[in-house]
């Protein structure tokens, strides 16, 4: 469809950023896993936090504050899906099937300021991707505190809108605990913008903080102003071999005892490690005997932490083996069981993923029956755990579900709340889990949720759908 909606979008971020057609589309339309994908009728490329701006009110309907509704053009109210680096994996950036959104790309936002070295802090334009942050914050000697396997094309502005976790959250926190400020863009075109940083600043509602893992339902993340933290220049990684959960749990909370420089803690199991050695790169088997579990722990400093990680290794009864790198090239191996996950696992099929946390009590007994619960209704599938392992955090990927994901989401969902946990840990709601928000929310949680959404963004035009069920979903 081109019209003048789409002619107005053209007179504000040029012709060349307003893709109409369909082949032009295409890379925007389908996520990351392949598994949700729709149409827009464009897509739109600013450049600036003005331009976004500007889009939004032409979608809004001309100027969206103060138009009667006679004067608007007929393309008013047209919903807008935001997104960043595509690498989601809720159907969060994707439009719906039947969709009439314009899908606005925040990639040309890459603005990256100079770091401020002393207040450790720097200001990113929502399109640079974590892997250019990384290298900004180490070029300038501090690091940042999240690291995730999608770095080199996940964005600042995806990151925000999701409180993206990853590998350190452990050491450092999710997204949340890395932002000092941000400038948005609100549903009506207006534009808030807090980039000073200030450590202490008690004025009233945190903006800041309510559009952190609001989806891009709320408002768009245009820039960030971001925390860093100093650069280590040691580390240190155990590849470790374990009976199962329960002994990866007594590893871990040994290791968070005695290591003041642990800085991750993944959690894998054989039939993983099978499929990454599988998918080709050439691992070889980690010990001379399969492991039903695996743990891989980093320790960061800035004097070599190998000898402390050795110690705990020898010391601690859970171990059945271990392998410790601490040259660069080492590193990439053993992160490379843990890593190399995600990939494998789309290299063997369309995944049904789920993302969910329990408490760590309860961690053994959700691994032991996630299996059993997704066989029980798609009999031939697959599962495949991996996660988080200080955060309870497990990454459920069902392949060979056939017809019956929506079934395996259901069943694996009510398990984790019968453990007490939630239904996302770092990937967010999306369109993929909205349909079950109230297993973790409750019903005053979810409504107090919508009444900040209407109050923001009355028409609802934000990435409808996402993150709130729509009206009989
Ligand atoms: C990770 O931890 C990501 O590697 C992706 O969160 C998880 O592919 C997944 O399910
Ligand atoms: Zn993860």
């Amino acid at each position: 469809m081109t019209g003048d909606l789409e002619a107005r979008l053209a007179g504000i971020v040029g012709a060349g950023h307003v893709l109409t057609e369909a082949a032009l589309r295409a890379p925007y339309e389908t996520d990351w896993t392949r598994r949700f994908t729709g149409a827009a009728r464009c897509v739109v490329r600013p450049a600036d936090t003005a331009e976004v701006a500007a889009v939004v009110r032409a979608c809004a309907g001309g100027d969206a504050r103060g138009a009667a509704a006679s004067q608007r053009s007929p393309d008013t109210g047209v919903p807008i899906v935001v997104q960043g680096g595509n690498t989601g994996l809720v159907g969060g950036a994707v439009p719906e099937p039947d969709s009439a959104a314009v899908l606005l790309s925040l990639a040309r936002l890459t603005d990256l300021e100079p770091v401020d070295p002393v207040q450790a802090q720097v200001t990113a334009g929502a399109g640079v991707t974590l892997e250019r942050l990384q290298q900004h914050a180490r070029a300038a000697g501090l690091d940042f505190g999240v690291d995730l396997a999608a770095r080199s094309a996940a964005t600042v502005g995806g990151l925000v809108a999701t409180n993206a976790g990853g590998v350190r959250v452990l050491r450092y926190g999710s997204m949340r605990a890395q932002l000092a400020g941000l400038e948005a863009v609100l549903a009506d075109g207006t534009v808030v913008s807090r980039l000073a940083g200030l450590a202490k600043d008690n004025t009233g509602y945190d903006l800041t903080q309510l559009l952190a893992g609001s989806e891009g339902t709320l408002g768009i993340v245009t820039r960030a102003r971001l925390r860093l933290v100093p650069l280590l220049t040691d580390r240190s990684v155990a590849l470790v071999g374990l009976a199962g959960t329960a002994e990866a749990l007594e590893l871990l909370a040994m290791a968070r005892d005695r290591l003041t420089t642990l800085s991750a803690a993944e959690l894998f199991f054989a039939a993983g490690v099978e499929l990454v050695r599988g998918y080709g790169g050439g691992l070889p088997a980690p010990f001379p005997v399969e492991y039903p579990a695996y743990v891989v722990l980093e320790c960061a400093a800035r004097t070599d932490p190998t000898d402390d990680l050795l110690e705990l290794l020898s010391e601690c009864d859970a171990v059945g083996d271990a392998t410790v790198a601490s040259d660069q090239t080492g590193l990439g191996r053993l992160w490379a069981y843990r890593e190399r996950h995600t990939e494998a696992i789309s290299a063997a099929g369309v995944p049904t993923k789920l993302d969910v946390c329990v408490p760590l009590g309860e961690l053994e007994a959700l691994v032991d029956e996630l299996p059993g619960a997704v066989t029980s209704v798609a009999p031939d599938a697959r599962t495949v755990l991996f996660g988080h392992l200080n955060e309870g955090n497990l990454h459920v990927n069902v392949l060979d579900a056939g017809d019956a994901a929506e079934k395996v989401t259901d069943a694996v969902l009510h398990l984790v709340a019968a453990h007490r946990g939630s239904i996302s840990s770092e990937h967010g709601v999306g369109r993929a889990k909205a349909p079950w928000l109230h297993l973790s929310r409750s019903a005053e949680e979810v409504s107090a949720m919508r009444r900040v959404k209407s109050g923001l963004d009355p028409a609802g035009l934000f990435n409808p759908g996402v993150l709130l069920p729509l009206p009989g979903r």
